[in-house]
């Protein structure tokens, strides 16, 4: 898998650069990398298989994670433009997990990111099959990412730990698992808390400690940018809940209002909208102090930080 050029230097070191420049910007060399995935893949499952890989795949989100991966990089001092490889990796498992929560027998949705969920525009055997198969392929992008950064067997390794721990039981399978549990019950904050501290924050977080270690980051490094990503990926959520509340399907690009009509437990639930809203500018501001705490210019992270709780969609 080839590299896609971009030069990605230019807009981390610019400190005027916007976030909606930088999620461009990771939107621009993951979408070509997940474009050249879906044409591989749909190539080697003929039919209505490949032609559902390719639709999952090139399915337009917002690219937080893969903006978070490369801040991160560059905020730990890495220069290298196969970053994006990385991104594209963190950016597979957001996808297939994506597909799967939306199947039937889980939120049973049928529209995510503005289109008909790929078991609607297919079917849920697919779809079921979509998810699966794209497991190795998530391995397969991070290990030729590392191989093209340059990273050694062991610096290789330290990545694919972190990203698959945290889409496996201890993060977002066991998040999704804890979700599923909690249902027809009333989870207080502490349980909340947990259930989307492995389902969405394990994964966010994961992209910023790969950014990190990518870099080769020093464990002091290391140990500040988890905390940020610790902090950012339960803001997403809560900003997640709140969005659920207050959006429209159309700003969405999936169904608003759902977590009311299951009646789910939520921040909103527990919290009330403003009491949501100011939860999830505390975790923004712990996520930022973690950096500066620790001696490390948080660069495009902070504002990416403020973007993840000030978001519209
Ligand atoms: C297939 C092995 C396997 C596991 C899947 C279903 C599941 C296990 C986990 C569910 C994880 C999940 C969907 C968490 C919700 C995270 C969340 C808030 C997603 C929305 O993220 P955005 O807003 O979406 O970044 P876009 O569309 O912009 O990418």
């Amino acid at each position: 898998m080839r590299t896609v050029p971009c030069d990605l230097n230019r807009w981390m070191a610019d400190s005027d650069v916007t976030v909606a420049e930088q999620l461009e910007a990771a939107r621009e060399v993951v979408d070509a990398e997940l474009a050249e995935w879906g044409d591989r893949l749909a190539a080697e499952h003929h039919g209505r298989l490949g032609e559902a890989l390719r639709y999952a795949l090139r399915s337009p989100g917002k690219r937080v994670r893969p903006a978070l991966v490369i801040a991160a990089y560059h905020a730990a001092g890495g220069t290298h433009p196969a970053i994006s490889g990385v991104a594209t990796a963190v950016e597979i498992v957001h996808t297939y997990s994506l597909v799967h929560d939306d199947l039937p027998c889980m939120d049973d949705d049928g529209l995510r990111r503005g289109r008909a969920t790929t078991h609607v525009k297919f079917d849920p055997d697919t779809a079921a099959r979509v998810g699966f198969l794209l497991v190795p392929v998530a391995a397969e992008a991070l290990a030729i990412a590392a191989a093209n950064l340059g990273l050694s067997a062991p610096e290789a390794s330290s990545l694919a730990v972190e990203l698959f721990e945290a889409g496996g039981i201890r993060g977002m399978v066991g998040g999704q698992w804890l979700d599923l549990e909690a249902e027809g019950r009333h989870p207080d904050l502490a349980e909340l808390t947990v259930i989307h501290r492995c389902k969405t924050g394990a994964l966010i977080s994961a992209a910023v400690v790969l950014g990190c270690l990518a870099a080769r980051g020093d464990p002091k490094m290391l140990a500040a940018f988890r905390e940020y990503g610790d902090e950012v990926g339960l803001a997403f959520q809560v900003a997640d809940d709140v969005l659920d509340a207050t959006g429209t399907s159309e700003t969405l690009g999936k169904t608003a209002g759902k977590d009311a009509e299951v009646a789910k437990s939520t921040y909103v639930g527990i919290l009330g909208i403003e009491g949501a809203r100011e939860e999830a500018v505390r975790h923004q501001e712990r996520a930022i102090a973690a950096l500066v705490g620790a001696g490390v210019a948080p660069a495009s992270l902070a504002p990416l930080a403020r973007y993840i709780v000030t978001r519209s969609s």
